[in-house]
């Protein structure tokens, strides 16, 4: 990362020790903290073959912040700290660049090693819904034009493998079958968007458990990060990643497939944090689809890797050739595991509601 980029925020670049951070997939994040104590900073540079429309990222971002910091200024929510110009973006010829505070004493978990973790970072997403359920959303745009649309996802995934590598098509031939096999959960939503009677909601549209901040010690909930999908949608898009990410002992990383199981008390502890803070605002039908959110995201993520890896490794990097086969076979694994209990998962939603 170059010095102006730091300069740009009235940041003396040579005070900063600046290191990549976190494991996202898209964009570039760095952790620049000040050598003599003091302030640290996440920067980031957003990956524009992915976000088209960085404007459209710091304008929802920026919206929000403007929204929480007037109608509830004691919740934390990193907003976007501007450059000496001004501007809610730094352009740096073809990148752009974002800061935003970091925040101390927190950590960033990529498994749930307690059920209270699970709840506590489910109720940090449930918040920020709850907070911004009255907001205006006709303002904000899709940062990511159809991003969860199953039934576009779909659609590629059918042509990538009319056109697949034939090695590669070969290699994954059984999970393409049950992918195939599996177009239930599309039919679903495809009729639950034709219904129309679903609210669109501020969503953040990517709740990994590694998108919340805990409290180093106490795994107390701090805040959510990660804001660059912030943007209206459906509440399964959220509901469904907490449970792609919270219930599995391990990552979507993991190659071992055995390993993937859902423990059901982490189920029933993110149903619960989310639910304190949104019970009372779902509507009868949302409620009802607290189970199927976890269906469509994780066969939806699994979809997302196994298009990737047909189409060549061109959208999430990797680091070996069967690396998106990897993952989305894990993805697989956990789609089977969450159906395999969906009777006492549905219990426990009931219990829960
Ligand atoms: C990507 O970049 P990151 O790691 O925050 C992806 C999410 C996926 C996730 C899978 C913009 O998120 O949708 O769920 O990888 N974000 C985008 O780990 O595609
Ligand atoms: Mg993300």
């Amino acid at each position: 990362m170059d010095a102006h980029v730091l300069a740009a925020y009235g940041l003396e670049p040579q005070r900063f020790d600046v290191r990549p951070f976190g494991c996202g997939h898209i964009n570039k994040t760095y952790l620049a903290t000040d050598r003599a104590g003091g302030a640290h900073y996440i920067l980031q540079r957003i990956n524009t073959h992915v976000f088209k429309q960085p404007q459209v990222i710091a304008r929802n971002h920026r919206m929000a912040g403007d929204y929480l910091a007037r109608t509830q200024p004691d919740y934390l929510f990193p907003r976007i700290i501007p450059t000496i110009a001004g501007d809610d973006l730094y352009r740096d010829g073809v990148s752009y660049w974002r800061l935003t505070p970091y925040v101390p004493y927190t950590v960033a978990l990529n498994e749930a090693t307690s059920p209270k973790q699970a709840f506590e970072a489910a109720k940090q997403f449930g918040r920020l819904a709850r907070l911004t359920a009255e907001i205006d959303l006709s303002d904000f745009q899709p940062t990511i034009p159809n991003f969860h649309n199953l039934a576009l996802r779909f659609e590629s995934f059918e042509r990538v493998v009319d056109s697949a590598d034939e090695a590669r098509k070969q290699k994954a031939a059984g999970l393409i079958e049950a992918m195939l096999a599996g177009a239930s959960i599309v039919e679903t939503y495809v009729a639950l968007v034709a219904e129309g009677g679903l609210p669109d909601r501020l969503m953040h549209h990517d709740a990994k458990i590694n998108n919340v901040l805990l409290h180093q010690n106490t795994f107390e909930g701090v805040c959510v990060i990660d804001l660059d999908t912030l943007m209206p949608g459906k509440i399964f898009s959220d509901v469904g990643d907490m449970v792609r990410t919270y219930v599995c002992p391990v990552s979507e990383e993991e190659r071992d497939v055995t390993r993937v199981v859902v423990r059901d008390a982490y189920f029933a502890a993110l149903m619960d944090g989310y639910l304190s803070e949104m019970r009372g605002v779902l509507t009868a039908l949302e409620r009802e689809l607290l189970f199927y959110a976890g269906e469509l995201m994780i066969y939806m993520q699994a979809l997302r890797f196994l298009t990737d890896y047909l189409a060549g490794d061109v959208y999430y990097p990797v680091t070996y050739e069967t690396h998106n086969l990897d993952r989305a076979r894990n993805q697989w694994a956990l789609l089977t595991e969450l159906r395999r209990q969906s009777q006492l998962l549905r219990k426990i939603i009931r219990e829960c509601l």
